[in-house]
Parts: C-alpha cells; sequence; structure tokens
C-alpha cells in the first residue's frame, strides 16, 4: 500500500517530497490598504507558486510573528475568501493556516483542502470544526503562544516531548472519528524553540515519527536559519533549501517554502541521486 495525503478534493501521493508554498495575505508594507489589489496579488502569487511547482498552497491571514497583534475574525475572513475563490481551481489543494474555528469552518465551506493550525487544533471547538469534513489536517507543535513562545522555551528532551504531544493530539483526532491519512504532523519550527532546540529537532527527526504519520518541515526563512548564517529572511534561501533537504533526508514528506522553484529544483536533484535518472 502506498502512502498518501487525504486532503480534501486531493489523495497527495507521499512517493515523493511534496512542497506547500507559503501565501501570506497580511498587508505587507507597501500596501496602500487596497483589499481589491492585495486580493489580485495573492491569487497572482499563489498560480505563480503553482506553475513553479507547488503542490499544495498554504493561505494565511493572521500574523503569528512573537508579538503581533491578533487579526480579528471578519478581517481574517475577509482577507482568505475571496483568495481561495481566485484560487479554487488552480489544481492543487488549498491550506488555510488557522487556529480558529469559526474561520475553519467558514473556509471549508469555500472549499479549502486543508487546514494548518499552528495550535494543533487545541482551540475551544476546533476538533468539530474540522471532524465531519475530509480536510486534511496539519496539527502543528507549539510550546506557550505566539506572543510569549520565544521568551524563555524550555525541554528536557525536545524531541521526546514534540513527540509525545503530537502523539497525543493524534489520539485526540482519531477519537473523534478523524481518519489517520488525513493528518500531516509538524514539530513547529522556531514555535516555543530557541536555535538549539531546532536543530536537535531537525538533526534528529527520524525520532519524531510514530505509526507513519508524515512529517511537515517548516523553516524557510526562519531566524533559525538566520542563527547560523547571519542573513536577515530575504537572504535565507540557501539556508532554508539546506534545511528542507535535511529534513527529506531524514523522511519529510513535504516542505513549507516561500521559494518554491528554487526548493523543487534542489529536490529534483536530491532525488536523482536517491532514485537515478533516465537515461
Ligand atoms: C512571522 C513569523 C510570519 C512567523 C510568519 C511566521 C508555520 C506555520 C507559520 C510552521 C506550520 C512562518 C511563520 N509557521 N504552519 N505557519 N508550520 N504548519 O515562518 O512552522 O511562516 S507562520
Amino acid at each position: 500500500m502506498s502512502a498518501k495525503l487525504l486532503c480534501g478534493r486531493f489523495e497527495l501521493s507521499l512517493e515523493r517530497p511534496l512542497v506547500m508554498g507559503i501565501l501570506n495575505v497580511t498587508p505587507d508594507s507597501f500596501s496602500d490598504g487596497s483589499r481589491h489589489l492585495e486580493t489580485d496579488k495573492a491569487i497572482a502569487h499563489g498560480r505563480n507558486m503553482v506553475a513553479e511547482g507547488a503542490d499544495i498552497i498554504d493561505i494565511g491571514a493572521e500574523s503569528t510573528r512573537p508579538g503581533a497583534t491578533p487579526v480579528q475574525l471578519q478581517e481574517e475572513l475577509e482577507r482568505l475568501l475571496p483568495v481561495i475563490e481566485g484560487l479554487r481551481e488552480v489544481g492543487v489543494a488549498l491550506s488555510v493556516d488557522t487556529f480558529k474555528p469559526q474561520v475553519m469552518r467558514r473556509v471549508l465551506d469555500a472549499g479549502a483542502d486543508m487546514i494548518n493550525d499552528i495550535y494543533g487544533f487545541r482551540m475551544p471547538g476546533a476538533l468539530d470544526a474540522v471532524a465531519t469534513s475530509h480536510c486534511g489536517l496539519c496539527v502543528m507543535h507549539m510550546q506557550g503562544e505566539p506572543r510569549t513562545m520565544q521568551q524563555a522555551p524550555q525541554y528536557d528532551d525536545v524531541v521526546a516531548e514534540v513527540r509525545d504531544f503530537l502523539r497525543e493530539r493524534v489520539a485526540t483526532l482519531r477519537a473523534q472519528g478523524v481518519h489517520p491519512q488525513r493528518v500531516l504532523l509538524d514539530p513547529g519550527f522556531g514555535f516555543g524553540k530557541n536555535a538549539q532546540h531546532n536543530y536537535e529537532l531537525l538533526g534528529r527527526l527520524e525520532d519524531l515519527f510514530f505509526d507513519d504519520y508524515p512529517l511537515l518541515v517548516a523553516l524557510s526563512r526562519k531566524t533559525m536559519i538566520g542563527h547560523v548564517t547571519g542573513r536577515e529572511p530575504g537572504e535565507r534561501l540557501g539556508g532554508s533549501i539546506a534545511g528542507a533537504l535535511a529534513g527529506i533526508a531524514r523522511g519529510a514528506a513535504m516542505v513549507r517554502v516561500h521559494d518554491v522553484a528554487q526548493t523543487v529544483d534542489a529536490i529534483k536533484v536530491w532525488q536523482a541521486v536517491q532514485h537515478g535518472v533516465s537515461a
């Protein structure tokens, strides 16, 4: 039996590493405040990532940046819904990065194929919002909450603690009737973790696996990359690709990245080394 991820309208084969493209619909610093223009730019960016080889697009409207001000429910929906509508027929799965149960329900009604929840479906009502749909579920580990999580992250054994947390979340989801093949697990790099924690998790990724659940590695442009390269977020492509391949080498099923084209190329070369090429 070949591994697959059940993801709304899609059954994603996990035979090769998949690429999730990050689509932020948070207003950027160049934005003139026009919702329509922002929507069009986001849709164009999403289409471009599909052309570059993305297997799934992760749409996010709430900044989980440490210290960020929370986005109101209505605002989050007004940003997300037109983008989902605009990308619905691009041919790849659409994930939505949210932890709010009301947002989950509305985006699933609008056609989202996966919910990506940094709280791992711990918010009251989150399990109910997703259990009876057919969406994929990305379950992430986070210690603490975004506002304060980076102040003093602490673990005795970060790998064991993240794995135990994910195990507990999977058991809870299964008890709600969620099919195991709907679940994708994520150690949550940078979410209540310092650089040492992050690199121990990545280096020992094999030890995070249990019961054949697939793992997502999401470290694109993150502080952990800047920590060793000394570079600003916009200059972290090389480091991000090295991190993504390190994850894939240790069995990651999917990587979540900003730079889809370059990551797809890197994975193609990786795959050629692993499996050879045709003449
Ligand atoms: C500012 C700080 C903006 C941090 C965006 C971020 C993850 C995620 C994010 C992750 C999963 C980023 C984060 N990170 N979802 N959403 N896993 N599943 O760097 O690590 O993209 S937001």
